[in-house]
């Protein structure tokens, strides 16, 4: 008798972690990709798939979009869509004036820079001449 008093309150204990587990597994996936999008499309710059390839050079097509105007001290972000290596370098192909430089960026892995002077700020990819492209900071 005292046996089955002690099993059912573990019952009870029992169904509500399941109850709590199943909640949480529903919830967290739909709560994750909302975030994302919210946070980094409009300060986001894309690296596109096949931008390894000079065809993106003659449409400015290899960053997207390749000329962005930001405000003073915002963090603006790049993030690598293709599936080779990308830097995102300031200054002209074959000469870096040593502002920023991500390095080689892995695909799906993001780089960001936060711009705190205004200007126009030209940067390049290191692997590809005909990856260019601009920011330009306004107050
Ligand atoms: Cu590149």
């Amino acid at each position: 008798m005292n046996k089955k008093i002690a099993i059912i309150p573990s019952i009870i204990i029992v169904v509500i972690i399941i109850g709590i587990s199943q909640v949480n597994l529903e919830y967290i996936p739909e709560q994750t990709p909302e975030v994302e999008i919210v946070e980094e499309i409009e300060n986001m710059i894309i690296m596109p798939i096949k931008s390894a390839r000079p065809d993106c050079g003659p449409n400015d097509e290899c960053y997207v979009p390749s000329y962005y105007v930001a405000k003073i001290d915002e963090t603006v972000y790049w993030i690598n869509e293709d599936s080779a290596f990308h830097s995102v370098t300031s200054g002209q192909q074959e000469n870096p004036d040593g502002l920023f430089d991500s390095g080689h960026i892995d695909p799906d892995e993001k780089f960001s820079y936060t711009f705190t002077e205004p200007g126009v700020y030209s940067y390049y990819c290191t692997l590809h001449p005909w990856m260019n492209g601009m920011i330009k900071v306004e107050r």
